[in-house]
């Protein structure tokens, strides 16, 4: 769970450089509760305000607020954060409250928020609130609406969500780097009525990329497009938390990009339709039936299908190389040619030396290859029949009909009835 860190303490020591907050408007900024875990936190019921059912963040929690007048007063602190990534690589990023991304914000059309902005990065920042309704001045663009935040100060956005649907919130000032150090988190505006547009199970989870050098733990800032690993939420499979569904649930999943390039969105088993853009809810007569949904740069999606179908469904990026972790990418293509006599060769001079990739590269997915520290081989995650050979952008979809209501635990790998799997044909049935 997260945890409460004294805030009245840290707020009076920032007074020496701050200048936005006086004292007394200091004494009355809201706690900033802190994550400590990536694990997936159980979706929390709003403790003050208009019920709504909340939603599951892969790999994350929602900021609880503070009701003051009627206001709903929320706390982020911008703050360079270490992120596990999955087990066995951890990253030096930036966020909030303590994880990359940042907490969801959730609230509910016709809510006032206030929320309080302090930041302790090492140079200034901003927050835009991406696809909300609001007026000029609140749009966090650091040198068009406002001076940016520096160092030490708490700045106050203040606005009314006009609009039900699913947001964003990144910097807008020095963009490239604070966008590449994974400083974003979502926002879910539900709607005033509980009833419309429910569904079981609602989970959200931003897209982001990384490239960082194996054995080091900061990314580097200015890639362009050859990013080394593709994450949501900050995380990589097998470190993505499963989507764990009852058979039937209507489910509703979010996506929103923040990287620099598409993602082709793709779920085994089922059909989807678009449902909902950072522009808002699309028209039930306007929705068509997908099974991969393209997520452009900045743009946000909301699908939802009926899981009828038990099992452990796929759920991936459709480009392979976002599939795949940091280690290998630069390996030559070999496949087709004959190593051999080299390799005879060179096992004179290298006793122990193999060689890779003649048949492709599959064996890699089950080679133990000895990585640099800190990182990532290209391929993970030990399934039921063998591994995976999947990293990046791969999660599963676990459907089952016995799973209990609002329970999210994982239920561990899928055993399908008899006769329903793809099966070795003997070779003596000729
Ligand atoms: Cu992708």
């Amino acid at each position: 769970m997260f945890s409460r860190r004294n805030f009245l303490t840290t707020a009076a020591g920032a007074l020496v450089t701050a200048s936005a907050v006086s004292r007394a408007a200091a004494q009355n900024i809201p706690e900033a509760p802190l994550a400590e875990t990536p694990a997936t936190q159980p979706p929390p019921l709003p403790s003050t305000g208009q019920p709504y059912q909340p939603v599951v963040t892969l790999n994350g929690w929602s900021l609880p607020w503070r009701m003051r007048d009627g206001v709903k007063e929320f706390h982020l602190i911008a703050e360079p954060v270490e992120r596990e990534i999955a087990a066995g690589m951890t990253a030096h990023l930036w966020g909030y409250n303590g994880q990359s991304p940042g907490p969801t914000i959730e609230c509910v059309e016709g809510d006032r928020l206030r929320i309080f902005v302090t930041n302790r990065l090492p140079e200034y920042t901003t927050v835009h609130w991406h696809g909300v309704r609001l007026p000029h001045g609140m749009d966090g663009v650091a040198g068009l609406t406002q001076p940016p935040i520096q160092q030490g100060e708490t700045w106050v956005y203040e606005f009314e969500m006009r609009h039900s649907g699913t947001f964003m919130y990144h910097p807008h000032a020095d963009d490239m780097v604070q966008i590449a150090m994974g400083m974003m988190g979502c926002i879910v505006v539900h709607p005033q009525d509980p009833a419309a547009l429910a569904v079981d199970r609602d989970f959200i989870f931003l897209m982001n990329a990384f490239d960082i050098e194996p054995g080091s733990y900061t990314p580097r800032v200015n890639t362009m497009t050859d990013f080394n690993l593709w994450t949501w939420n900050s995380r990589v499979f097998p470190g993505i938390s499963p989507l764990v569904v009852r058979q039937d649930d209507h489910v509703r999943i979010r996506i929103g990009n923040l990287t620099m390039t598409n993602h082709p969105i793709h779920l085994h088993g089922h059909s989807f339709e678009v449902s909902g853009t950072d522009g808002g809810w699309v028209p039930e007569t306007a929705r068509w039936p997908e099974a991969t949904i393209d997520v452009g740069v900045g743009q946000m999606r909301a699908i939802e299908f009926i899981a009828d179908t038990p099992g452990d469904w796929a759920f991936h990026c459709h480009k392979t190389h976002h599939t795949m972790n940091v280690m290998g990418h630069d390996a030559i293509t070999s496949i087709g040619v004959n190593f051999e006599e080299a390799a005879e060769k060179l096992r004179g001079l290298i006793p122990q030396y193999m060689v890779m990739g003649d048949r492709g590269m599959a064996e890699m997915a089950s080679m133990r290859m000895e990585l640099p520290e800190n990182t990532l081989p290209m391929m993970m995650g030990e399934g039921p029949h063998g591994p995976i050979g999947m990293g990046g952008m791969f999660s599963v979809l676990k459907v089952r009909a016995e799973q209990p209501q609002a329970d999210y635990s994982d239920p561990g790998w899928y055993t399908p009835p008899a006769n329903t799997m793809a099966y070795r044909r003997s070779p003596e049935k000729g």
